[in-house]
């Protein structure tokens, strides 16, 4: 029922219906509230291990212990979770009351000087994790932005092979409008015709090999660019969705589970799980 209100309320022939869906034209589950039974879910996960990887250096670590409190109230409650917090300043972490079966791993990460390059650093670091660490900690890997809370409930439904979750400023958009990186000279170009939505790399995940594959590959995406003194339109974000257009995800997330409280079409959004903190860009950058 809610997935045909929410076709009701595109009236227009113009919206792009592709992402109001349940199903992915290559039958992935599209996640929105109301397509799952949370209880069959649980239980199938009751020993399930998860992972949440967030990035806090410079400015970023005030957004930390909000991020924190609010995994804590919502997201995977019940679940044995561990937290991978990357920052340059582990001693001023702020650390919040963890329930039992959550652990919190804090380690020491360089800061990069420009900005485009600390959020490219994290797939780096994510290749090194999800090789080393993470296969003996955790089955399933989430990767947050941390300048977001939680808000409602984000559980064991998200979990699959390889998750991604649509732009919540694209989901109406069409396919020709996704801020794709369209320069054939970028690893991250995207040919006119390809792509099914457009990714937001603020919150994806997938097993943990899974979570290797990807990583290496925007890696590997993001040092080809630099060596031909390049970088892709949205750094990490135009690497991903590159990846995700010829490894497509088994899951996708709609956009409740990253919603800005400013776009548009909130209508269509009855849960906002996962939402943006808003913040004075020019300050954070300096
Ligand atoms: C700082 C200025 C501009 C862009 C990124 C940063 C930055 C990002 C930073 O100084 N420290 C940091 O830890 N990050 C990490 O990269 C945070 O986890 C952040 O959520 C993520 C992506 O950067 P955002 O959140 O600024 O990207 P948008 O697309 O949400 O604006
Ligand atoms: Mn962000």
């Amino acid at each position: 029922m809610a997935h045909c209100e929410r076709k009701l309320l595109v009236k227009s022939g113009n919206h792009r219906k592709m992402a109001l869906n349940v199903l992915s034209p290559w039958l992935a589950p599209i996640v929105w509230d109301g397509t799952y039974d949370l209880s069959i879910l649980d239980k199938q996960h009751n020993n399930t291990r998860i992972g949440l990887f967030v990035f806090a250096v410079k400015k970023y670590i005030r957004f930390l212990q909000l991020f924190l409190e609010s995994a804590e109230r919502y997201f995977m409650v019940g679940h044995k979770v561990t937290y991978y917090v990357f920052t340059d300043k582990v001693d001023e972490v702020v650390k919040p009351k963890i329930a039992d079966g959550r652990i919190l791993q804090l380690h020491s990460v360089v800061a990069d000087q420009r900005w485009q390059d600390v959020s490219m650093r994290r797939m780096e670091i994510l290749t090194v994790y999800t090789k080393k660490h993470m296969p003996n900690e955790i089955d399933y890997l989430v990767c947050a932005d941390v300048d977001m809370v939680f808000n409602d409930h984000v559980g064991v439904e998200i979990l699959g092979d390889l998750v991604a979750t649509i732009h919540p400023g694209y989901f109406l958009a069409e396919p020709q409008h996704f801020n794709y990186e369209r320069r054939p000279i970028s690893a991250a170009y995207i040919p006119d015709g390809e792509g099914d939505f457009y990714y937001m790399a603020a919150f994806y995940g997938g097993k943990v090999d899974k979570i290797y594959r990807l990583s290496m590959a925007c890696k590997n995406g993001i040092i080809e660019d630099k060596k031909k003194n390049i970088e892709a339109l949205w750094q990490e974000e135009s690497h991903l969705n590159r990846y995700l257009v010829y490894n497509k995800p088994t899951k996708v997330l709609s956009p409740e589970y990253i919603w800005d409280t400013k776009l548009p079409h909130g209508e269509f959004i009855k849960k906002k799980r996962f939402i943006a903190v808003h913040k004075d860009h020019q300050e954070v950058r300096n």
